[in-house]
């Protein structure tokens, strides 16, 4: 048993090391969230990318609970018999009494087992269970809700499993972690029911706090101030928020995933998380250290193909001096911090011009929405570029054979003569197909709601159409990327790889796993002191913009400052060389212990503690309640900052505030007086109200 086992902080390879070992083969360990094999968001990356650590610590005493889709289980799982005789025979009763229990393993790293539950085959159970919940904790859930009621479902579906394995579990205590409202009636469930289990309950985000954002309203400064009963009500969410809540409620161990989430839990739901669980990551290190920087310029490479065709006719830019952004995530415009964005890149497309830089912007949103698939401009794009291809192939081919055989006469050919009238006209008819009527597209498919989509709305009043003054050029693609796409034959990963930088401006991200996931590639990315990724690394690394790693300040300044301080990290990172590139994504890399689950995996680990001494306090108890130590853990500021090479400063140029208001004056000083001379209209401010300066009470 755990008592006198001890929790310790010692030191491993520069990262503090926490001791923690739990008697796991004297324990079982569920995990339930409605992510399990079925990506939604982010909470799917922290199940599958946690599910090696906890399975190496756990083995077979592991389990993850999840809904059943056929085409997951098709493609992701591989069933079999479980060895545990309590689960086992748990799967056995459920389905005899008339549900589909699924076992099997998660074809992912770790392979851990899982255990699905099919949703619509225990449907006519609907009525009934809505009154156990009633019972339980006198929450009721519209019958137009779909969603909840599949959640109602799966949460029954869950605290009846549990309710059969701890019949039976033989001796062996439960500890049992639910994700997000979704997973959270198998908690309530199993609370009323009075089950023998430690339970832990993870929130990744608050759903009013989603909500509040999203409508625009200055969230944090009226943290404390929301009636929130009300707002729910108004938003036709009580139900939902009532699940949620009562979830936090019940739980031995309440956790969330930063330090902000905290907060706002504090006030939306009532209750301080007593752990805080940063999402990590399974970090892979190559054996050559410098293998992500190859893998940069390989698919780079392959982004540059793509952006051949889509511009064809237009390419009047270095490919070689041009800089690939993007951001990507579920289409929330203001919380994902695309309207930010948008006007940042009005006043970038300013600077640059302005400047008469010869660096060229292409900036890709991937965000999610309705589409008709491809539009034909772009498809021709591609077909057109393949047909130039092509072209310079046969040509190059003949022109070879022709050097070749002059070579063997012991002859330099006449270079004027080598290519005949037919090779000539071949390739002048190549160039005459790139001529094209209208601009290269801003949008890769057919949008749905092509008027009123907030991205497209935004680029037509501000302008950004693809010409050729443009520096900075948009192409929103509305569709995950996928390797087997027609368009861009390219996965999420190795996309963020051939990029330069990635930009996410949140103003509402609990955690925000796209920076997080740049970061391990080695590549460098905006965030904001607003999520908890940005806030995480703005308290673990000194210089975190040294290390890549821009963090704009959506707190304390207004809506029109940030905009003004991404614009001068985006101009900055422009002014950067490519040594200076490179540099800073070796640096970048670096801080990826930081987000290995490997050391993040820990704070996961104390909650199970937690949740143990809680619920079992006779049996379990640590000598320690707070969470492992890392206060004085620092990334140092790198030392090759200020570096030799007087431009090398360009990559760590907001160190200081005192810098930043100067440059801040420099630039007005500056852009004015060109502006003038040049008759250039001056970038757009923006119309929103102004948040104002944000402070987090709590
Ligand atoms: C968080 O991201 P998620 O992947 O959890 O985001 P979603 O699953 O899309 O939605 C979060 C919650 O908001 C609800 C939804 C979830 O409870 O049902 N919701 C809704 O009810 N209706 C809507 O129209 C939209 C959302 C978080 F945001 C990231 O920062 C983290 O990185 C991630 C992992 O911790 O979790
Ligand atoms: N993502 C993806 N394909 C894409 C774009 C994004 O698989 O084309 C993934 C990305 O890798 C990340 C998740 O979507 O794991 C988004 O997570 P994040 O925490 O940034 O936002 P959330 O959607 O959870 O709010
Ligand atoms: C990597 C490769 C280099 C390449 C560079 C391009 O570092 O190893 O060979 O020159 O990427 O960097 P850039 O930032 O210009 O894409």
């Amino acid at each position: 048993m755990l008592r006198g086992r001890s929790l310790s902080v010692t030191s491993l390879g520069g990262l503090p090391r926490w001791e923690a070992g739990l008697p796991v083969e004297d324990l079982l360990l569920f995990e339930v969230a409605w992510e399990v094999t079925n990506k939604v968001g982010g909470i799917y990356t922290v199940i599958q990318t946690k599910a090696k650590t906890t399975a190496d610590e756990w083995g077979d005493n592991y389990f993850l609970l999840g809904p059943y889709f056929e085409h997951n289980m098709k493609t992701q799982v591989e069933q079999c018999e479980p060895v545990n005789d309590a689960v086992r025979r748990a799967v056995d009763v459920m389905n005899k009494h008339g549900c589909q229990v699924h076992f099997g393993r998660w074809l992912i790293e770790g392979s851990p087992y899982v255990v699905l539950f099919d949703i619509s085959y225990s449907a006519q159970n609907l009525d009934t269970w809505k009154g156990d919940l009633w019972e339980a904790c006198n929450v009721g859930i519209p019958y137009h809700d779909q969603e909840a009621n599949e959640m109602l479902i799966f949460g029954s579906l869950t605290a009846w499993f549990l309710k059969e394995v701890t019949d039976h579990a033989d001796g062996k205590h439960v500890i049992v972690q639910f994700h997000e409202w979704q997973a959270g009636t198998g908690l309530i469930l199993s609370r009323a029911r009075k089950l023998p289990i430690a339970t832990v309950f993870t929130t990744h985000a608050t759903l009013l706090g989603r909500y509040l954002c999203a409508a625009n309203i200055d969230f944090y400064n009226h943290l404390d101030k929301f009636n929130i009963d009300k707002e729910a009500g108004e938003r036709q969410i009580y139900h939902r928020y009532c699940m949620e809540r009562a979830s936090v409620h019940c739980a031995h161990v309440f956790t969330t995933v930063s330090e902000i989430t905290a907060i706002e839990a504090e006030h939306m739901l009532k209750r301080k998380p007593d752990v805080i669980t940063p999402n990590g990551l399974n970090v892979k290190k190559f054996s050559a250290v410098h293998e992500f920087q190859n893998l940069h310029a390989m698919y780079k490479a392959r982004i540059q193909d793509f952006v051949r065709g889509h511009f064809y006719g237009h390419l009047d830019f270095d490919l070689e001096k041009t800089l690939f952004l993007f951001i990507a995530g579920r289409y929330e415009f203001s919380n994902k911090g695309a309207d930010i964005f948008l006007e940042s890149l009005s006043r970038l497309n300013f600077l640059l011009r302005m400047h008469k830089s010869d660096v060229t912007v292409v900036v890709f949103f991937i965000m999610p929405a309705k589409t008709n698939n491809f539009n034909v401009e772009t498809l021709k794009g591609q077909a057109v570029r393949k047909q130039l291809w092509d072209t310079a192939h046969s040509v190059k081919e003949k022109f070879g054979k022709k050097l070749y055989d002059a070579l063997l006469r012991g002859e330099i050919p006449d270079m004027n003569n080598i290519l005949d009238r037919d090779d000539l006209t071949i390739m002048k008819r190549a160039i005459f197909s790139t001529q094209r009527q209208s601009l290269p597209p801003v949008t890769t498919h057919n949008m749905i709601d092509d008027s009123s989509d907030p991205i497209l709305s935004t680029i037509r009043r501000i302008g950004l159409f693809n010409s050729r003054t443009d520096r900075v050029k948009v192409i929103l693609h509305p569709e995950f990327l996928s390797s087997t796409s027609p368009l861009l034959p390219m996965d999420f990963e190795e996309f963020v790889r051939g990029c330069h930088l990635g930009v996410f401006p949140s103003y509402y991200e609990p955690w925000g796993y796209t920076p997080a996931e740049c970061t391990v590639m080695g590549i460098p990315s905006v965030t904001t002191n607003l999520s908890g990724f940005g806030c995480f690394m703005e308290e673990h690394v000194a210089d975190p913009t040294a290390y890549g790693i821009y963090i704009v300040d959506r707190r304390f300044r207004s809506l029109d400052d940030s905009c003004n301080q991404l614009t001068r990290f985006l101009y900055g990172f422009c002014k950067q060389s490519r040594r200076q590139r490179i540099i800073q994504r070796n640096r970048t890399e670096r801080l990826s212990d930081l987000l290995d689950w490997r050391y993040l995996g820990r704070y996961y680990q104390h909650a199970r503690h937690l949740t143990l001494s809680r619920a079992f306090p006779d049996k379990f108890h640590t000598e320690t309640t707070s969470p492992p130590m890392t206060e004085g853990f620092k990334y140092p500021r790198p030392s090759s900052v200020p570096p030799s090479p007087s431009g090398s400063q360009v990559s760590s140029p907001q160190s200081s505030d005192v810098e930043d208001e100067n440059e801040d004056e420099r630039y007005d000083e500056e852009e004015e007086a060109e502006r003038d001379r040049l008759n250039i209209k001056s970038p757009l401010s923006l119309n929103h109200v102004p948040r104002g300066k944000k402070k987090l009470h709590g």
